[in-house]
């Protein structure tokens, strides 16, 4: 009997051991745990000594990383000049109109965040006010190599006139105010929000870039093979029929409200060639309307991040849609719903204990690793924007997370920067 109950002592041990494992692995910040030294504390005192691995303090890198720049534009919003400002050069410069080529005016549009050039044109020196002492740059008359280094600062323009740009209008919102009461919003807030839908079915959310465009992520407009069985197709030989066609409706808040004839129909989806399936790398697509919307208070379209701006971990953005408000929900939401998410940086949220190394570059977490507030589904596609003091800008695509709003698991967005060369070449093409 005494060798029967040091088996029960041995087996007892055991499990213990095994149950203090389990809590380990459960309790993942703690993950990092130092070995406990023989001259520390108690066991309390040790784990306030702790640094847990998902709490750490340790620097983290830019989560949308900027390409740095020596050279800076910007356009004047009472006259719409364009103005430069060199590295080590005081103040804003005019920029000449000698040498200049029409194909500049579209690369500094789509450098400062707007999908697209409207007008640009020559304006005589002497219908502006210019101070004393104002400095010019003026483009080398042999361009090559980047935006960068084409500049040559002057005193004058020997053509006597200067550069004036207009870019696509983008980020701004109607001043329209939040309703009372939780985190419904009122039409005008996000006025970039559309839903998009396979026939009635609210399938993703998405984005206005310019009338005819919209983003949103691929993998809610991907078809899976044929053979594979999509969620929408449960009857019998209901694969022969043809799927409902892809509507978009815009300027809307309440899901409810929604009349079919208001939907514009789809021209085309592209996604990007590059989105796999599997590891949601690349999950973004762009989807050309039939007819442009027509902008509106409420309707506008979202500006797209500047080339060359970094974006911290902290920074307060704003995700939006109609996206289940508690996980495992059998309905979208009937209102659109917005919540404040901050930016997470990528070496924290790539962390051991919070996504291990699933994140791609082309992608970006915001949230709260607390949990509580986040993306969910039917929220795919929609909007992460984030204010720049001007403009509002579409920094990320509502793609992945592990559940909705758990602790450690934060939303994953597809990282809009990285791809902006993607979107303009697409829009530009068609
Ligand atoms: C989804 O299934 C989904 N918590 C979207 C966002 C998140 C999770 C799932 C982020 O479309």
């Amino acid at each position: 009997s005494a060798r029967r109950l040091l088996l029960l002592l041995g087996l007892a041990g055991l499990l213990a051991a095994m149950a203090a494992g389990t809590w380990q692995l459960g309790q993942c910040p703690m993950k990092h745990l130092k070995e406990p030294q023989p001259e520390q504390g108690s066991p309390q005192e040790q784990e306030l000594e702790v640094t847990p691995a998902c709490d750490n303090e340790e620097e983290e890198e830019p989560v949308v990383r900027g390409a740095p720049s020596t050279v800076s534009f910007r356009i004047s919003t009472a006259n719409s000049l364009l103005e430069a400002r060199l590295e080590a050069h005081p103040g804003w410069l005019l920029v000449c109109h000698g040498h200049w080529e029409p194909s500049l005016g579209t690369l500094l549009c789509q450098q400062l965040g707007y999908l697209s050039m409207t007008q640009q044109k020559a304006v005589s020196l002497r219908d502006v006010q210019v101070s004393a002492g104002q400095q010019f740059l003026q483009v080398r008359a042999r361009q090559e190599g980047s935006l960068e280094d084409m500049w040559q600062v002057r005193s004058s323009c020997q053509s006597g006139r200067i550069v004036a740009l207009q870019c696509s209008e983008c980020g701004l919102q109607a001043g329209a105010v939040r309703v009372v009461g939780g985190t419904d919003v009122s039409p005008g807030r996000w006025p970039w929000q559309v839903s998009v839908c396979q026939g009635s079915q609210h399938r993703c959310g998405g984005s206005v870039l310019a009338p005819e465009w919209i983003l949103t992520a691929a993998h809610c407009v991907h078809s899976p093979q044929p053979g594979a069985g999509s969620p929408q197709c449960r009857c019998r030989g209901c694969r022969q029929l043809p799927a409902p066609a892809w509507l978009v409706f815009a300027g809307m808040v309440t899901h409810g409200s929604l009349r079919p004839e208001a939907g514009v129909p789809v021209r085309a989806i592209i996604a990007h060639p590059l989105y796999n399936d599997s590891s949601l790398d690349y999950d973004m697509a762009l989807i050309r309307l039939q007819a442009p919307l027509n902008f509106s208070r409420a309707i506008r379209a979202v500006c797209l991040p500047p080339a060359p701006r970094d974006l911290l971990q902290g920074t307060p953005c704003w995700v939006s849609g109609w996206g289940h408000t508690a996980p495992g929900q059998a309905q979208v939401a009937g209102t659109l719903k917005e919540a404040l998410v901050p930016l997470i940086g990528t070496r924290r949220c790539n962390s051991s204990c919070v996504y291990k190394g699933e994140l791609t570059a082309r992608m970006l977490c915001a949230g709260h690793l607390r949990g509580h507030v986040d993306a969910c589904q039917g929220d795919s596609g929609g909007p992460l924007v984030c204010w720049d003091g001007d403009t509002w800008r579409l920094v990320g695509v509502v793609s992945w997370g592990q559940g909705c709003a758990e602790p450690n698991h934060p939303g994953v967005y597809t990282n809009v920067a990285q791809l902006l060369p993607w979107i303009h070449q697409v829009t530009q093409m068609h």
